[in-house]
């Protein structure tokens, strides 16, 4: 883990608390929406974020419940760090009435504007245009105190939308948190293959806003970075870009043989993984034991169990209800 320049924050166990039973929770929701997966129970298909628990975590518990956020296609992490209700969006994988989404969304659109969560979205880039839309809102109306982040791949990170978007927000001096997570892959395509520059905090300079950069697995230096960020953002300078750097070690999707990465490679990051760092670190500084931070897994893999239980027990939703929230015609 990095120097921490808030040291208030080692005072804090509460907080210390809330962000590790946090990466601990989307693990474990994960590691179970993996499994009903298997089951035939979810359909359509998942994208897991195991071993980036620190960006979804770390970015969101920089942000306020009134801030706008918009998901990506492995936002599962992104919208529970919002603050999306467990039980709800449990519903919402096992595609139950009770859902976030009334059982229509699933995985990825899961959509909760009690907290914020305009939804996530599974077209690639699409929450660029999205977030510059929300960000307008806000400086026409002149809400205060309130910023719009857009998560985004490397892969992403190509896309004609979000430059695009990162011009606009630029012009216009927008209040858009352009949050890229890099995981050095697009599916099976390593960066390097289809950039010649790397340095992808360069792209804002291109367009003319600030930039910053973080240890995507360090959870506190994520928080840290995006909370300076975000600091910048509502004091009404224009938008910011955040490259959070990390690595998934799950496959892409549920359809991915791993075939384009090594087993050494995978391993690496593994044990480079967010939660046990952080656990590392709260025992290293006497923060919390081993024994309290077991009791806040034990916690947490009861949360979820919890919600399965739920979900599995709620409607599913009516034919009837089939053409209701759809907006288009
Ligand atoms: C516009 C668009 N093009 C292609 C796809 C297919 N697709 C789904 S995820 C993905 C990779 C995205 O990579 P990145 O932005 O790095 O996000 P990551 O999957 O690594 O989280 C692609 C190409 C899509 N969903 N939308
Ligand atoms: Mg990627």
């Amino acid at each position: 883990m990095g120097e921490i320049k808030d040291k208030s924050l080692l005072e804090n166990k509460e907080f210390l608390q809330e962000l590790m039973v946090r990466m601990m929770t989307v693990n474990k929701f994960e590691e179970q929406a993996f499994w009903l997966f298997g089951q035939g129970l979810v359909h359509g298909t998942m994208h897991l974020s195991i071993g980036e628990e620190a960006t979804g975590v770390g970015t969101t518990a920089a942000l306020t419940k009134e801030d706008y956020m918009l998901a990506t296609h492995r936002g599962h992490g992104q919208a529970l760090g919002k603050g999306v209700d467990l039980n709800s969006m449990m519903a919402e994988i096992l595609a139950r009435a009770t859902g976030t989404n009334h059982g229509k969304g699933g995985s990825m659109h899961i959509c909760d504007f009690d907290n914020g969560i305009l939804g996530a979205n599974g077209i690639v880039g699409a929450n660029g245009p999205i977030a510059c839309g929300a960000a307008l809102t806000i400086k026409m109306k002149k809400i205060p105190n309130r910023v719009c982040a857009a998560f985004f791949g490397d892969g992403a990170s190509n896309e004609g939308a979000i430059l695009e978007s990162m011009n606009l927000a630029a012009a216009w001096d927008l209040p858009v948190m352009f949050i890229l997570t890099n995981n050095t892959y697009g599916m099976s395509t390593p960066l390097d293959r289809v950039v010649k520059n790397k340095d992808l905090k360069q792209r804002a300079a291109a367009f003319g806003f600030k930039a910053y950069e973080c240890d995507g697995n360090d959870v506190l230096a994520v928080y840290e970075t995006v909370k300076e960020a975000r600091e910048y953002v509502v004091a009404g300078n224009g938008p910011v870009l955040v490259v959070e750097h990390t690595y998934r070690t799950s496959g892409h999707s549920k359809s991915d043989g791993n075939l384009y990465r090594t087993k050494e490679e995978i391993k690496y990051w593994a044990d480079r993984n967010p939660i046990i760092r952080f656990r590392q670190f709260l025992t290293e500084n006497n923060i919390f034991t081993n024994e309290e931070i077991d009791a806040m897994q034990a916690g947490a893999d009861k949360a979820i169990a919890d919600a399965i239980e739920y979900a599995k027990a709620q409607p599913q939703p009516e034919v009837a209800d089939l053409e209701a929230d759809v907006y288009a015609e």
